[in-house]
């Protein structure tokens, strides 16, 4: 039988806000569109998608940890600022070894020098930076391609 790839997209920290606040730096698409787009595109590819959104680091925590019991076969993750200080969330995508494509809507790496690092980025199989919410459908790409 040939089953659908099953893949979690999570986000972190404020990506709830997203197009109600900063819209110069992370654009006008609301979460609801966001959803609704990675919805169109993982119906396109073929594969399941499922989305969790939390401003709590244990919580992303749990849910990359979820993810290996439930047999998940790809994370899109966007940690948010956790990308800058998370060293849990790191350590807990190597644990459960799952492959997993960091994305950000804006480029950290041409923002403040806090952002240029990523503590995750050294377990994951891709990064996509500054192309937008298209990111995470570019992402979503690269893992029904693995
Ligand atoms: O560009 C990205 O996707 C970021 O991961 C967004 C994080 C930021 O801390 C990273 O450096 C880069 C969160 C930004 C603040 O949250 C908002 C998100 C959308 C709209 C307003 C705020």
């Amino acid at each position: 039988m040939n089953s659908k790839k099953t893949i979690l997209i999570i986000n972190g920290p404020n990506m709830n806000l997203l197009g109600i606040r900063q819209p110069e730096i992370y654009g006008s698409t609301d979460y609801v569109d966001l959803e609704n787009l990675i919805a169109a595109e993982a119906e396109q590819l073929g594969v399941s998608v499922s989305l969790f959104q939390s401003n709590h680091e244990g919580d992303l925590v749990d849910a990359i940890q979820q993810a290996y019991f439930d047999k998940v076969d790809g994370i899109v993750i966007n940690p948010g600022a956790y990308t800058h200080t998370s060293i849990a969330l790191l350590d807990a995508v190597k644990a459960v070894g799952i492959p997993t494509v960091e994305v950000h809507i804006s480029d950290p790496d041409t923002r403040e020098e806090f952002r240029h690092v990523s503590y995750i980025r050294d377990a994951c199989v891709g990064s996509i930076r500054g192309h937008g919410v298209q990111g995470y459908l570019e992402a979503l790409h690269l893992l029904a391609e693995q």
